[in-house]
Protein backbone atom coordinates (compact mmCIF):
# COMPACT_ATOMS: atom_id res chain seq x y z
CA UNK A 1 0.00 0.00 0.00
CA UNK A 2 1.16 3.71 -1.06
CA UNK A 3 -0.46 5.84 1.57
CA UNK A 4 0.54 8.65 2.09
CA UNK A 5 2.44 8.88 5.95
CA UNK A 6 1.32 11.70 7.90
CA UNK A 7 3.69 14.34 9.22
CA UNK A 8 2.80 17.26 11.41
CA UNK A 9 3.42 19.65 8.36
CA UNK A 10 0.70 17.88 6.46
CA UNK A 11 -2.20 16.79 8.86
CA UNK A 12 -3.42 20.34 8.26
CA UNK A 13 -3.83 19.83 4.50
CA UNK A 14 -4.84 15.98 5.21
CA UNK A 15 -7.83 17.35 7.11
CA UNK A 16 -9.14 19.92 4.88
CA UNK A 17 -8.88 17.33 2.17
CA UNK A 18 -10.92 15.29 4.83
CA UNK A 19 -13.22 17.26 6.67
CA UNK A 20 -14.99 13.61 7.99
CA UNK A 21 -12.28 12.94 10.30
CA UNK A 22 -11.39 16.98 11.90
CA UNK A 23 -14.45 16.36 14.19
CA UNK A 24 -14.76 19.71 16.26
CA UNK A 25 -11.63 21.13 14.82
CA UNK A 26 -12.09 23.34 11.98
CA UNK A 27 -9.49 21.94 9.26
CA UNK A 28 -9.02 25.98 8.02
CA UNK A 29 -8.07 27.66 11.23
CA UNK A 30 -5.25 24.60 12.62
CA UNK A 31 -2.85 26.43 14.69
CA UNK A 32 -0.62 23.56 16.39
CA UNK A 33 -0.28 19.88 15.29
CA UNK A 34 2.04 17.62 17.70
CA UNK A 35 2.76 13.98 17.42
CA UNK A 36 2.25 12.30 20.91
CA UNK A 37 2.48 8.75 20.25
CA UNK A 38 4.55 6.72 22.92
CA UNK A 39 3.18 3.34 22.38
CA UNK A 40 4.21 0.48 20.24
CA UNK A 41 2.82 0.99 16.86
CA UNK A 42 1.52 4.43 15.42
CA UNK A 43 1.48 7.66 14.95
CA UNK A 44 -0.38 10.00 16.98
CA UNK A 45 -0.81 14.02 15.97
CA UNK A 46 -3.24 16.29 18.38
CA UNK A 47 -4.76 19.17 16.59
CA UNK A 48 -5.56 22.25 17.84
CA UNK A 49 -7.61 24.76 15.87
CA UNK A 50 -7.57 29.12 16.43
CA UNK A 51 -10.86 28.40 18.62
CA UNK A 52 -8.86 26.16 20.65
CA UNK A 53 -10.96 22.98 19.80
CA UNK A 54 -9.03 19.59 19.12
CA UNK A 55 -8.79 16.66 18.09
CA UNK A 56 -6.94 13.12 17.78
CA UNK A 57 -5.56 11.83 14.38
CA UNK A 58 -3.78 8.52 14.46
CA UNK A 59 -2.21 6.39 11.55
CA UNK A 60 -0.80 3.12 11.04
CA UNK A 61 2.57 3.11 10.02
CA UNK A 62 3.60 -0.35 7.57
CA UNK A 63 5.87 -1.14 10.33
CA UNK A 64 5.71 -1.56 14.31
CA UNK A 65 6.77 1.93 15.70
CA UNK A 66 9.62 0.60 17.90
CA UNK A 67 10.99 -1.82 15.56
CA UNK A 68 10.79 -0.65 11.99
CA UNK A 69 12.14 -4.04 10.74
CA UNK A 70 8.83 -5.81 12.08
CA UNK A 71 6.48 -5.75 9.34
CA UNK A 72 2.82 -4.90 10.56
CA UNK A 73 -0.45 -4.92 8.36
CA UNK A 74 -1.82 -1.60 8.32
CA UNK A 75 -5.66 -2.73 8.41
CA UNK A 76 -5.11 -2.19 12.47
CA UNK A 77 -6.31 1.49 11.97
CA UNK A 78 -9.62 -0.10 10.51
CA UNK A 79 -9.95 -3.27 13.35
CA UNK A 80 -9.45 -0.11 15.70
CA UNK A 81 -12.46 1.70 14.30
CA UNK A 82 -14.70 -1.00 14.08
CA UNK A 83 -14.10 -1.98 18.10
CA UNK A 84 -14.19 1.37 19.01
CA UNK A 85 -17.14 2.18 17.39
CA UNK A 86 -19.20 -1.24 18.65
CA UNK A 87 -17.51 -0.15 22.40
CA UNK A 88 -19.12 3.27 21.95
CA UNK A 89 -22.49 2.31 20.71
CA UNK A 90 -22.47 0.26 24.21
CA UNK A 91 -21.05 2.39 26.81
CA UNK A 92 -19.85 6.07 25.10
CA UNK A 93 -19.01 7.29 28.96
CA UNK A 94 -15.71 5.01 29.09
CA UNK A 95 -13.74 5.57 25.49
CA UNK A 96 -12.81 8.58 23.69
CA UNK A 97 -15.97 9.64 20.67
CA UNK A 98 -15.11 8.05 17.23
CA UNK A 99 -15.11 11.08 14.50
CA UNK A 100 -13.95 9.26 11.64
CA UNK A 101 -12.19 6.73 9.55
CA UNK A 102 -10.46 6.71 6.46
CA UNK A 103 -9.55 3.09 4.71
CA UNK A 104 -7.22 4.81 2.11
CA UNK A 105 -5.07 6.81 4.59
CA UNK A 106 -5.18 4.05 7.72
CA UNK A 107 -6.34 6.92 9.86
CA UNK A 108 -8.88 7.43 12.33
CA UNK A 109 -9.75 10.61 14.10
CA UNK A 110 -10.93 10.25 18.11
CA UNK A 111 -12.18 12.93 20.60
CA UNK A 112 -9.33 15.06 22.30
CA UNK A 113 -8.82 14.31 26.29
CA UNK A 114 -6.06 16.01 26.43
CA UNK A 115 -7.61 17.10 30.17
CA UNK A 116 -6.73 13.40 31.12
CA UNK A 117 -3.72 11.57 31.69
CA UNK A 118 -2.44 8.31 31.15
CA UNK A 119 -3.46 6.01 34.31
CA UNK A 120 0.13 4.42 34.25
CA UNK A 121 2.29 7.57 34.05
CA UNK A 122 -0.13 8.73 37.29
CA UNK A 123 0.88 5.54 38.81
CA UNK A 124 4.28 6.05 38.14
CA UNK A 125 4.00 9.00 39.87
CA UNK A 126 2.38 7.72 43.17
CA UNK A 127 -1.24 9.17 42.18
CA UNK A 128 -3.54 5.85 42.07
CA UNK A 129 -6.80 7.41 40.67
CA UNK A 130 -8.77 4.48 42.50
CA UNK A 131 -11.90 5.08 41.20
CA UNK A 132 -10.71 3.68 37.96
CA UNK A 133 -10.60 0.47 38.49
CA UNK A 134 -14.54 0.06 38.85
CA UNK A 135 -15.19 2.36 36.21
CA UNK A 136 -13.03 -0.01 33.77
CA UNK A 137 -15.19 -3.06 35.65
CA UNK A 138 -18.31 -1.17 34.61
CA UNK A 139 -17.15 -1.40 30.84
CA UNK A 140 -15.70 -4.13 30.62
CA UNK A 141 -18.79 -5.36 32.06
CA UNK A 142 -21.33 -3.17 29.56
CA UNK A 143 -19.19 -4.16 26.69
CA UNK A 144 -18.81 -8.30 26.89
CA UNK A 145 -22.47 -8.31 27.86
CA UNK A 146 -23.55 -6.65 24.66
CA UNK A 147 -21.52 -8.60 22.33
CA UNK A 148 -21.71 -11.47 24.02
CA UNK A 149 -24.25 -14.07 22.97
CA UNK A 150 -26.49 -12.91 25.75
CA UNK A 151 -26.93 -9.03 23.99
CA UNK A 152 -26.60 -9.98 20.21
CA UNK A 153 -29.05 -12.26 18.96
CA UNK A 154 -27.15 -15.18 16.91
CA UNK A 155 -27.00 -14.62 13.48
CA UNK A 156 -26.22 -11.39 13.80
CA UNK A 157 -23.72 -12.07 15.97
CA UNK A 158 -21.70 -14.87 14.08
CA UNK A 159 -21.29 -11.84 11.40
CA UNK A 160 -20.00 -8.96 13.81
CA UNK A 161 -17.44 -12.09 14.83
CA UNK A 162 -16.30 -12.59 11.05
CA UNK A 163 -15.88 -8.53 10.83
CA UNK A 164 -13.66 -8.01 13.71
CA UNK A 165 -11.15 -10.72 13.09
CA UNK A 166 -8.01 -9.59 13.84
CA UNK A 167 -5.37 -11.99 12.65
CA UNK A 168 -2.19 -10.32 12.65
CA UNK A 169 -2.71 -8.74 16.02
CA UNK A 170 -4.17 -11.27 17.55
CA UNK A 171 -1.03 -13.58 16.62
CA UNK A 172 1.58 -10.86 18.18
CA UNK A 173 -1.03 -11.89 21.66
CA UNK A 174 -0.40 -15.42 21.04
CA UNK A 175 3.05 -14.92 20.69
CA UNK A 176 4.19 -12.04 23.32
CA UNK A 177 1.74 -12.78 25.98
CA UNK A 178 1.61 -16.68 25.63
CA UNK A 179 4.32 -18.61 23.80
CA UNK A 180 7.83 -16.40 24.26
CA UNK A 181 7.62 -15.84 27.67
CA UNK A 182 8.28 -19.39 27.96
CA UNK A 183 11.03 -20.49 25.79
CA UNK A 184 14.20 -19.25 24.93
CA UNK A 185 13.51 -15.94 22.21
CA UNK A 186 15.16 -13.07 21.27
CA UNK A 187 12.69 -10.75 22.40
CA UNK A 188 12.77 -11.80 25.84
CA UNK A 189 15.21 -9.76 28.52
CA UNK A 190 15.84 -9.90 31.95
CA UNK A 191 18.47 -8.91 34.55
CA UNK A 192 20.72 -11.43 35.74
CA UNK A 193 19.89 -11.28 39.13
CA UNK A 194 15.97 -12.72 37.80
CA UNK A 195 17.36 -15.69 35.85
CA UNK A 196 16.58 -17.92 39.07
CA UNK A 197 13.24 -16.56 39.31
CA UNK A 198 12.27 -16.68 35.33
CA UNK A 199 13.96 -20.43 35.57
CA UNK A 200 11.65 -21.40 38.45
CA UNK A 201 8.44 -20.33 36.67
CA UNK A 202 9.35 -22.08 33.44
CA UNK A 203 10.01 -25.76 35.53
CA UNK A 204 6.64 -24.63 37.09
CA UNK A 205 4.79 -27.67 35.30
CA UNK A 206 1.23 -26.93 36.48
CA UNK A 207 1.92 -22.99 35.75
CA UNK A 208 3.00 -23.71 32.13
CA UNK A 209 0.27 -25.68 31.99
CA UNK A 210 -2.32 -22.89 32.75
CA UNK A 211 -0.85 -20.47 30.61
CA UNK A 212 -1.02 -23.21 27.58
CA UNK A 213 -5.05 -23.53 28.33
CA UNK A 214 -5.55 -20.18 28.45
CA UNK A 215 -3.81 -19.13 25.33
CA UNK A 216 -6.04 -22.01 23.77
CA UNK A 217 -9.30 -20.22 25.19
CA UNK A 218 -8.02 -16.91 23.69
CA UNK A 219 -7.13 -18.65 20.36
CA UNK A 220 -10.52 -20.55 20.31
CA UNK A 221 -13.41 -18.46 22.39
CA UNK A 222 -15.54 -15.56 21.04
CA UNK A 223 -17.25 -14.83 24.08
CA UNK A 224 -17.39 -10.98 24.04
CA UNK A 225 -15.30 -8.17 21.77
CA UNK A 226 -12.75 -7.36 23.66
CA UNK A 227 -10.55 -4.38 24.01
CA UNK A 228 -7.86 -6.85 23.77
CA UNK A 229 -5.25 -4.76 24.89
CA UNK A 230 -6.66 -2.94 28.43
CA UNK A 231 -3.13 -1.70 30.18
CA UNK A 232 -2.51 1.17 32.50
CA UNK A 233 -0.96 2.67 29.26
CA UNK A 234 -4.31 2.95 27.08
CA UNK A 235 -6.30 4.35 30.13
CA UNK A 236 -6.96 7.88 30.39
CA UNK A 237 -8.48 9.35 34.11
CA UNK A 238 -9.18 12.58 35.03
CA UNK A 239 -8.49 13.98 37.92
CA UNK A 240 -11.88 14.87 39.48
CA UNK A 241 -12.41 10.93 39.21
CA UNK A 242 -15.36 12.05 36.99
CA UNK A 243 -13.85 10.05 33.40
CA UNK A 244 -12.18 7.18 32.20
CA UNK A 245 -11.79 6.21 29.05
CA UNK A 246 -9.90 3.51 27.71
CA UNK A 247 -8.75 3.89 24.21
CA UNK A 248 -6.29 2.19 22.00
CA UNK A 249 -8.51 -0.85 20.78
CA UNK A 250 -6.46 -1.86 18.10
CA UNK A 251 -5.74 -5.70 19.15
CA UNK A 252 -9.79 -6.02 19.94
CA UNK A 253 -11.36 -8.78 19.05
CA UNK A 254 -13.79 -11.73 20.24
CA UNK A 255 -12.23 -13.27 22.80
CA UNK A 256 -12.39 -14.57 26.38
CA UNK A 257 -13.83 -11.71 28.24
CA UNK A 258 -11.58 -12.13 31.20
CA UNK A 259 -8.51 -11.44 29.07
CA UNK A 260 -9.45 -7.59 29.41
CA UNK A 261 -10.05 -7.92 33.35
CA UNK A 262 -7.00 -9.52 33.74
CA UNK A 263 -5.15 -7.13 32.12
CA UNK A 264 -5.98 -4.61 34.33
CA UNK A 265 -5.03 -6.74 37.23
CA UNK A 266 -1.99 -7.32 35.94
CA UNK A 267 -1.10 -3.95 35.40
CA UNK A 268 -1.95 -3.53 39.10
CA UNK A 269 -0.05 -5.79 40.29
CA UNK A 270 3.02 -4.43 38.57
CA UNK A 271 2.05 -0.87 40.10
CA UNK A 272 2.03 -2.29 43.38
CA UNK A 273 5.61 -4.55 42.81
CA UNK A 274 6.59 -0.85 42.45
CA UNK A 275 5.39 0.75 45.04
CA UNK A 276 6.42 -1.90 47.24
CA UNK A 277 10.33 -1.56 46.22
CA UNK A 278 10.15 2.25 46.92
CA UNK A 279 8.90 1.47 50.35
CA UNK A 280 5.28 2.11 49.56
CA UNK A 281 3.43 -0.62 51.35
CA UNK A 282 0.28 1.24 52.10
CA UNK A 283 0.02 2.16 48.26
CA UNK A 284 0.78 -1.05 47.27
CA UNK A 285 -1.90 -2.72 49.79
CA UNK A 286 -4.37 -0.21 47.84
CA UNK A 287 -3.39 -1.02 44.82
CA UNK A 288 -3.82 -4.84 45.23
CA UNK A 289 -7.33 -4.55 46.54
CA UNK A 290 -8.45 -2.81 43.24
CA UNK A 291 -8.91 -5.91 41.37
CA UNK A 292 -11.58 -6.70 43.59
CA UNK A 293 -13.39 -3.47 42.54
CA UNK A 294 -12.34 -4.42 38.83
CA UNK A 295 -14.56 -7.35 39.25
CA UNK A 296 -17.36 -6.74 41.61
CA UNK A 297 -18.36 -3.77 39.23
CA UNK A 298 -17.68 -6.31 36.33
CA UNK A 299 -20.05 -8.01 37.26
CA UNK A 300 -22.44 -5.82 38.64
CA UNK A 301 -22.93 -4.40 35.12
CA UNK A 302 -23.30 -8.09 33.61
CA UNK A 303 -26.10 -8.60 35.94
CA UNK A 304 -28.05 -5.30 35.34
CA UNK A 305 -27.91 -6.09 32.33
CA UNK A 306 -28.75 -9.61 32.10
CA UNK A 307 -32.49 -9.45 32.41
CA UNK A 308 -32.22 -7.44 28.54
CA UNK A 309 -30.73 -10.76 27.57
CA UNK A 310 -31.78 -11.74 23.82
CA UNK A 311 -32.55 -15.26 24.83
CA UNK A 312 -33.45 -16.47 28.77
CA UNK A 313 -34.91 -19.73 27.33
CA UNK A 314 -32.51 -21.82 29.07
CA UNK A 315 -30.58 -19.04 29.66
CA UNK A 316 -31.57 -18.77 33.93
CA UNK A 317 -29.72 -17.09 36.41
CA UNK A 318 -27.69 -20.21 37.16
CA UNK A 319 -25.81 -19.77 33.85
CA UNK A 320 -25.22 -16.36 34.79
CA UNK A 321 -23.24 -17.44 37.84
CA UNK A 322 -21.83 -20.48 36.13
CA UNK A 323 -20.68 -17.74 33.22
CA UNK A 324 -19.09 -15.16 35.77
CA UNK A 325 -17.67 -17.95 37.45
CA UNK A 326 -15.35 -19.07 34.42
CA UNK A 327 -14.80 -15.57 33.76
CA UNK A 328 -13.36 -14.76 37.32
CA UNK A 329 -11.22 -17.47 36.72
CA UNK A 330 -9.99 -16.71 33.54
CA UNK A 331 -9.60 -12.84 35.17
CA UNK A 332 -6.75 -14.35 37.11
CA UNK A 333 -4.35 -16.83 34.80
CA UNK A 334 -5.16 -13.63 32.22
CA UNK A 335 -3.76 -11.24 34.43
CA UNK A 336 -0.85 -14.10 35.33
CA UNK A 337 0.09 -14.24 32.01
CA UNK A 338 0.60 -10.12 31.51
CA UNK A 339 1.95 -9.57 34.37
CA UNK A 340 4.77 -12.22 33.28
CA UNK A 341 4.65 -11.09 29.93
CA UNK A 342 5.86 -7.43 31.17
CA UNK A 343 8.64 -8.31 33.20
CA UNK A 344 9.95 -11.45 30.53
CA UNK A 345 9.16 -10.61 27.01
CA UNK A 346 8.52 -7.97 24.93
CA UNK A 347 7.60 -4.60 25.56
CA UNK A 348 8.45 -4.29 29.07
CA UNK A 349 6.80 -1.22 31.52
CA UNK A 350 7.82 1.96 32.45
CA UNK A 351 6.17 1.36 36.04
CA UNK A 352 9.62 -1.77 36.42
CA UNK A 353 11.97 -0.43 33.69
CA UNK A 354 12.44 2.78 35.28
CA UNK A 355 13.24 1.46 38.55
CA UNK A 356 17.27 1.06 39.56
CA UNK A 357 18.54 -1.84 39.13
CA UNK A 358 18.24 -3.70 43.06
CA UNK A 359 14.76 -2.48 42.99
CA UNK A 360 13.85 -3.63 39.79
CA UNK A 361 15.03 -7.06 40.06
CA UNK A 362 13.26 -7.11 43.61
CA UNK A 363 9.86 -5.84 41.93
CA UNK A 364 10.29 -8.33 38.64
CA UNK A 365 10.72 -11.28 41.51
CA UNK A 366 7.67 -10.09 43.72
CA UNK A 367 5.52 -10.12 40.70
CA UNK A 368 6.82 -13.07 38.96
CA UNK A 369 5.77 -14.81 42.35
CA UNK A 370 2.29 -13.51 42.82
CA UNK A 371 1.26 -13.93 39.24
CA UNK A 372 2.45 -17.84 39.59
CA UNK A 373 0.68 -17.82 43.21
CA UNK A 374 -2.21 -16.79 41.45
CA UNK A 375 -2.50 -18.40 38.48
CA UNK A 376 -2.23 -21.52 40.54
CA UNK A 377 -4.60 -20.78 43.57
CA UNK A 378 -7.59 -20.19 41.14
CA UNK A 379 -7.71 -23.76 40.15
CA UNK A 380 -8.98 -24.41 43.93
CA UNK A 381 -12.11 -22.36 43.14
CA UNK A 382 -10.51 -19.41 45.19
CA UNK A 383 -12.73 -16.14 45.16
CA UNK A 384 -10.87 -13.39 43.45
CA UNK A 385 -10.92 -12.10 47.26
CA UNK A 386 -8.63 -14.54 48.48
CA UNK A 387 -6.28 -14.21 45.22
CA UNK A 388 -6.09 -10.45 46.23
CA UNK A 389 -5.20 -11.92 49.61
CA UNK A 390 -2.58 -13.72 48.23
CA UNK A 391 -0.83 -11.21 46.07
CA UNK A 392 -1.20 -9.10 49.02
CA UNK A 393 1.06 -11.51 50.97
CA UNK A 394 3.53 -11.87 47.90
CA UNK A 395 4.16 -8.41 47.47
CA UNK A 396 3.63 -6.33 50.74
CA UNK A 397 4.64 -9.91 52.98
C1 LIG B 1 4.59 -5.35 18.72
S1 LIG B 1 3.34 -4.78 19.71
C2 LIG B 1 3.85 -5.05 21.34
C3 LIG B 1 2.82 -4.83 22.35
O1 LIG B 1 2.37 -3.49 22.31
C4 LIG B 1 0.99 -3.44 22.56
O2 LIG B 1 0.72 -2.56 23.60
C5 LIG B 1 0.53 -4.86 22.88
O3 LIG B 1 0.49 -5.10 24.26
C6 LIG B 1 1.57 -5.66 22.19
O4 LIG B 1 1.71 -6.95 22.73
MG1 LIG C 1 -1.42 0.42 22.58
Amino acid sequence: MSTEQLATGTVPEFLQQHPELSGPVDPDSIVSVTEVGDGNLNLVFIVRDAEGAGVVVKQSLPHVRVDPSWPLTRARTKREAVVLAAHEAVDPAHVPALYGFDEASVALSIEDLSDHAVWRSELNAGRIHPYAAAQLGTYVGAVSFATSVFGTAGPDRRRLVAEAANPELSEITEDLVFTEPYVDHEHNGWLPANDIDVQELRADRAFVREIGLAKLRFQESTQSLLHGDLHTGSVFVRADGESVRAFDSEFGTYGPTGFDLGAVWANLILAAARAKVLGRSGDAATLLELPLELVAAFEAEFARRWPERVDPRVYGDDVREQVLESIRSDAAIYAAAKTVRRLVGFSKVADIETLAEVERAEAVRLALRAARAIGIARLTGASTRALGDLTKSVIIG
